[in-house]
Order: C-alpha cells, then sequence, then structure tokens
C-alpha cells in the first residue's frame, strides 16, 4: 500500500517550488482546507433542516437557521481573516470586495475571489455543490488598503486555485501552477488525503454537459456542434453523452476525470453568459490548463481576459483538448450568428 499523504503535508511539501516561499501561501491554502472542512459538516446537515427547523426560523438554540450559502461566504471569509494572509476578498455574496483592516491583513500580500457555494439551489435536493476560489497577489503596495486593481486582474495572474465538491464524498482539488492534485476528504479523521495525484484531463471526450433547455436561444456554432455530438460516434466507437448536473463544480470534476467539455454560452436570460469570470471561470480555466485541457470564452483564451467588473459574466466553454478545439472550429464557421 502507498504511503498516505494529507493536504497539510502535501502543501508543506510542495511549498519549496516557489523559490523564496515564506509559507504564507501554505498558511492561506490551510485556511481554506479549514472552512471547507466546516461548510462540509454544515453540508452533511443539510437535510435535518427540515427536522430540526427550515431555514429563516429560529434554531433549537435561538439562533436564526442561515441559508448555507450565506454560512459558507461567512465561514470563508472568517478563516481568510484569522491567518493574516490575505487582505481582501471579492465573493459570489458580496456586492463590493471586503477589505480586511486588521493591521496584519493590511500587511498581507494576498487576495482571495470566491463563490462560497456554487450551485447552492441543488443543496435542497442532495446533489453535489461547491466552493470555488482564485487567489491573486496583490499589486497595490503591502501595508496600504487594496484597490480595485487587486481584485481585477486577468486569470493568468492567478498564483493558487482550486474547488471544493461537497458530494458522495468531499474533495479539494486545488493548482499553484505545477499540475493539479485532488484530495478526498476521510470524516472518521477529519483530513484530506492526497487521492489524485497530477491530475490530466483525456485529450478526447465523450461527455458534454450543458443545459440544453435553453437550445433555442444558443449560438448557432454551439448548436451545430451539439448536434455533431448528437449525429457522430467518435473513433472508439462509444456515442457522445449528455451529462448535466448544473453544479458547475460537479460537471466540472466529472469531465476533468473521465474527458469531456462543458458549455455555457450566452442565451436570452443570461446575454453574456451566466457564470462569472473572476470566481467560477478563472480558477477553473486555471485547473483545466494544468491538467492539460482548454478553456475559452468562444473567441479568446479565458485566462487572458482583462476584466472589468467584479461580477462579470462570461461564455465559457472548458475541457478536454479536442473537444473544445472541435466546438471553436463550429464557433470559427458561425460566428456572424
Ligand atoms: P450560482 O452561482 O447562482 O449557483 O450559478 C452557477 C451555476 C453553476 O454551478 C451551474 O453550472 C449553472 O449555474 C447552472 O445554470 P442553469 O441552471 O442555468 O443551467
Ligand atoms: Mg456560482
Amino acid at each position: 500500500m502507498s504511503e498516505m499523504r494529507t493536504l497539510g503535508e502535501f502543501i508543506v511539501e510542495k511549498q519549496t517550488d516557489f523559490p523564496h516561499a515564506s509559507g504564507e501561501l501554505s498558511s492561506l491554502l490551510a485556511s481554506i482546507r479549514l472552512a471547507a472542512k466546516i461548510v462540509n459538516r454544515e453540508i452533511n446537515k443539510a437535510g435535518l433542516v427540515d427536522i430540526t427547523g427550515a431555514v429563516g426560523t429560529e434554531n433549537i438554540q435561538g439562533e436564526d437557521q442561515q441559508k448555507l450559502d450565506v454560512y459558507a461566504n461567512e465561514k470563508f471569509k472568517a478563516a481568510l481573516e484569522a491567518r493574516d494572509q490575505v487582505c481582501g476578498v471579492a465573493s459570489e455574496e458580496e456586492d463590493e470586495a471586503i477589505i480586511f483592516n486588521k493591521e496584519l491583513n493590511k500587511n498581507a500580500k494576498y487576495v482571495v475571489l470566491m463563490d462560497p457555494l456554487d450551485g447552492s439551489t441543488n443543496i435542497d435536493v442532495n446533489v453535489s455543490v461547491g466552493t470555488i476560489f482564485s487567489i491573486y497577489h496583490r499589486v497595490s503596495p503591502i501595508g496600504t488598503t487594496p484597490t480595485a486593481e487587486d481584485f481585477l486582474q486577468p486569470g493568468h495572474k492567478q498564483v493558487a486555485a482550486g474547488y471544493v465538491i461537497y458530494g458522495s464524498s468531499t474533495m479539494l482539488v486545488y493548482t499553484t501552477g505545477n499540475g493539479v492534485n485532488g484530495f478526498t476528504y476521510d470524516p472518521s479523521l477529519g483530513t484530506f488525503c492526497l487521492s489524485h495525484e497530477n491530475m490530466m484531463i483525456p485529450e478526447d471526450g465523450r461527455i458534454y454537459s450543458i443545459n440544453e433547455g435553453n437550445y433555442i436561444r444558443f449560438p448557432t456554432g454551439v448548436k451545430k456542434y451539439i448536434k455533431y455530438c448528437q449525429e457522430n460516434v467518435p473513433e472508439d466507437n462509444r456515442p457522445y453523452t449528455s451529462r448535466y448536473i448544473g453544479s458547475l463544480v460537479a460537471d466540472f470534476h466529472r469531465n476533468l476525470l473521465k474527458g469531456g467539455i462543458y458549455l455555457y454560452p450566452s442565451t436570452l436570460s443570461h446575454p453574456q453568459g451566466k457564470l462569472r469570470l473572476l470566481y467560477e471561470c478563472n480558477p477553473m480555466a486555471f485547473l483545466m490548463e494544468q491538467a492539460g485541457g482548454i478553456a475559452t470564452d468562444g473567441i479568446n483564451r479565458i485566462l487572458d481576459l482583462d476584466p472589468q467588473e467584479l461580477h462579470q459574466r462570461v461564455p465559457f466553454f472548458v475541457g478536454s483538448k479536442n473537444m473544445v478545439t472541435k466546438l471553436q472550429e463550429f464557433l470559427e464557421a458561425h460566428k456572424d450568428n
């Protein structure tokens, strides 16, 4: 049996990948690990809410029951603030970036952007949800109040990114730009253990993941690509298959392991696409490229986009190299409609 490595050990071991590393990023990742455990514990109890008191009512201690996405946001923010490695956080749950005011935080060199609980509508039905995070060096001088420029950096500047999937088991998957590694949570030990070392997405895949309910409003290139998947059979003679959970983290994770493409194009209700560039698409794009795949908005590499605002949305196509390349051929051929 191979030796067990915990996430904590792995982070420390990999610290030497960074010349002059002072352990601050390791400490930051440790705060994410801690918040993930706390959120995981709460999500696992979610089904009990109906028994112990519905959201919006008081629980047994007389405290208000919080919605889980609000809860996750609070826990991640608190964990990130506590270790003094982060000067500010942007979150899907917050209109504006949160600046940590403690002196030690002002002297920190990192900002974090996150979606604390993505796909949260899936919680009520016991389907996987996730946390997505993206880490940058601030560009403003250390010791000053962070500025908008700290948060609006292109994705290729990310120092680290990852997600937690709260699924049939809970996993934390992350990259610091030296490959992608996945850790599975052992609840009896309270520890994430290395289970997926150096994850690479297959170059070819058979799975396409898209909300086909929006089909009529898709750009022509996307429609043609879906028809292509439905009418053709890959070289291995097994037909394409459609899988869509409606939780980006879960759809992405499955495709990363099995090979596939995830698509969220522009639609009638979301003309710029639905997913957010800074805390959904950029971190997933960083992970995907590190795993050998491609992430694009249909024209540009996601990681090259220059963000204009915190909650900006973009069309998002991400997955196996050959599948995304094929999609791009259709988008290019039909780019005028
Ligand atoms: P959310 O951040 O409000 O949860 O929305 C993001 C989610 C993704 O996880 C998922 O892939 C997508 O929205 C599903 O959208 P749709 O229901 O339109 O298919
Ligand atoms: Mg989200």
